[in-house]
């Protein structure tokens, strides 16, 4: 028993609690990356990567796209979720089942085991680009925790606390890694610091960010 045990907490993947209610699970979607880039790939197709327009009027480094019933969406007017693609007018593309999938199990892992994604944001970044401390507020219910999925070049991200005054700390997300957002943390500032150049055997020079959210 002992020896099973011992062989089920090497597959097991590493945890760590970054803040409170934020778990960081490790290579957590190294099993799925293969069709998890080549789903990305089919939603890229149909609703390309754009960089967006801030209220404020300043063009987003990172590039964006979505999939699922609703879209986050940034434009001179505001900062909302949206059903249809304003440059297609179009839905966003399904939310495929091995994202649904991949979130749900995560967020159980996490501690949500009701969680059910009904909007993924896919944040682009590549070298140069980078994403200033913010708060996701745009959402109904921040009872539900958001997950993040990251893929492709590493990228040290940033979180604070509630308030943006409060000090942060920086950490590495690497391929694979995936973070569960819940609790007090839903609310935490966060940002990532501009993206070093590189090369990554399965993305190019580019980082992959896929958030999952219960958006409506
Ligand atoms: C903490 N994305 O899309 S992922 C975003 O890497 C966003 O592209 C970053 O911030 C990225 O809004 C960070 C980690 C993350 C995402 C959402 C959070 C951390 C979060 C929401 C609340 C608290
Ligand atoms: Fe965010």
């Amino acid at each position: 028993m002992d020896d099973l045990f011992g062989d089920m907490t090497a597959i097991l993947p590493k945890r760590q609690e970054l803040a409170a209610g934020a778990i960081l699970l490790r290579g957590c979607a190294l099993p799925q990356e293969g069709v998890v880039l080549a789903a990305l790939q089919d939603i890229a197709a149909a609703a390309p990567f754009r960089r967006m327009n801030t209220p404020g009027g300043f063009q987003m480094s990172v590039a964006m796209t979505n999939c699922g019933d609703a879209g986050w969406v940034t434009d001179r007017s505001g900062y909302r979720y949206d059903a249809n693609d304003p440059v297609s007018g179009n839905p966003w593309p399904a939310m495929p089942d091995v994202f649904r999938e991949l979130a749900m199990s995560a967020a159980r892992e996490g501690g949500y085991p009701d969680f059910v994604p009904d909007a993924c944001l896919i944040n682009r970044y590549e070298p140069g680009a980078r994403m200033s401390l913010h708060q996701d507020k745009d959402e109904r219910d921040f009872t539900n925790p958001i997950v993040s999925v990251s893929l492709g070049l590493p990228a040290t991200f940033q979180f604070g606390g509630a308030r943006r005054t409060d000090p942060v700390e920086r950490i590495v997300l690497h391929h694979g890694d995936v973070v569960v957002w819940g609790g007090p943390s839903r609310l935490y500032y966060h940002g990532i610091l501009t993206l070093k150049d590189g090369e990554h055997a399965q993305t190019g020079r580019a980082r992959f960010n896929l958030t999952f959210r219960k958006a409506l």
